[in-house]
């Protein structure tokens, strides 16, 4: 497997976890650390032995928002001609479901990477924000945009606007995270969860996620009928055929992903 220096990648089963890994920095996302985590998340979405990845940091920061000190220097010239964080857009468009498995730190860039992911699981010790009003900056990963459809314009205007960070229970009363849980089961549950869709047909999940994601870009009526055409399209896998035989035959399935 590729040696990173800003992430650590692991395998178990039919998952992997990307761990970053700048602890100095508290994981501070500069654009090796970007060029990493998207190489990674790409070359396993390509890889059909995966199904389910974590993305996760330490406990003390699961990132602490862009690099300021790599991003301070730069002009507009230098930011718009690099388009400046626009990688991040190619871990959006992995099919493979990504799982935020957050402690601590999870502001800026680091809030707005953990929205990148599908499910969004917190420690009891999370603090989530878009501090980059107190920069003088705004959110440029999707923030201001995933936030609000995550919880709505009034809390996505007041975090924004103040810079406010809030804890996991309130991120939870929210919408923007799934579940909370004890910091020191973190990784068991985001593990879990991991494998559990692992098991599913690679697939459909494949089918679900784009389905639900395509709520976020559509009418009511045509996310609908999205839904329906691609819930038609899974009666043409094997796995769905296994899947319906498995439950009249009173057994569990065995999926081939086909
Ligand atoms: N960038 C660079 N270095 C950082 C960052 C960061 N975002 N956050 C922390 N660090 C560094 C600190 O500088 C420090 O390094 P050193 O020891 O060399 O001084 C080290 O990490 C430890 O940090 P602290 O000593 O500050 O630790 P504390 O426990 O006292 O404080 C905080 C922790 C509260 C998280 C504090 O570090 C902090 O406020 N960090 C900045 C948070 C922030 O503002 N994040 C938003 C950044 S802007 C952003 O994400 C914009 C995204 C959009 C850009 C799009 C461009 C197109």
């Amino acid at each position: 497997m590729t040696s990173y220096e800003n992430i650590i990648v692991t395998r178990d089963r039919r998952t992997a976890t990307i761990t970053l890994n700048r602890p100095k920095a508290l994981n501070a996302l500069n654009e090796a650390l970007m060029v990493e985590v998207v190489e990674a998340a790409t070359t396993l979405d390509a890889d059909r032995s995966v199904g389910a990845i974590v993305i996760t940091g330490s406990e003390r920061a699961f990132a602490a928002g862009a690099d300021i000190k790599e991003m301070a220097a730069q002009s507009y010239q230098d930011m718009y001609l690099s388009d400046w964080f626009t990688a991040w857009d190619r871990l959006a468009a992995v099919r493979t479901p990504l799982i935020a498995a957050v402690s601590g730190y999870a502001l800026g860039g680091g809030c707005e990477l953990a929205m990148i992911c599908d499910i969004l699981i917190a420690s009891d010790t999370a603090k989530f924000g878009q501090p980059e009003i107190t920069l003088g900056v705004i959110p440029g990963i999707g923030g201001s945009q995933r936030l609000t459809r995550a919880i709505g314009k009034a809390k996505a205007m007041d975090l924004i606007l103040t810079g406010r960070t809030i804890s996991a229970d309130e991120a939870e009363r929210a919408g923007l995270v799934s579940r909370v849980v004890p910091a020191a089961s973190l990784l068991a549950e985001a593990s879990e969860v991991a494998h559990k869709i692992a098991e599913m047909s690679l697939p459909a999940v494949y089918a679900a996620k784009e389905a639900v994601n395509r709520s976020f870009e559509s009418t009511l009526t045509e996310g609908i009928l999205f839904e329906r055409r691609t819930f038609h399209a899974t009666f043409a896998l094997d796995d769905r055929t296994e899947g319906m035989t498995a439950f009249t035959e009173k057994r569990p399935p065995k999926f081939t992903h086909h």
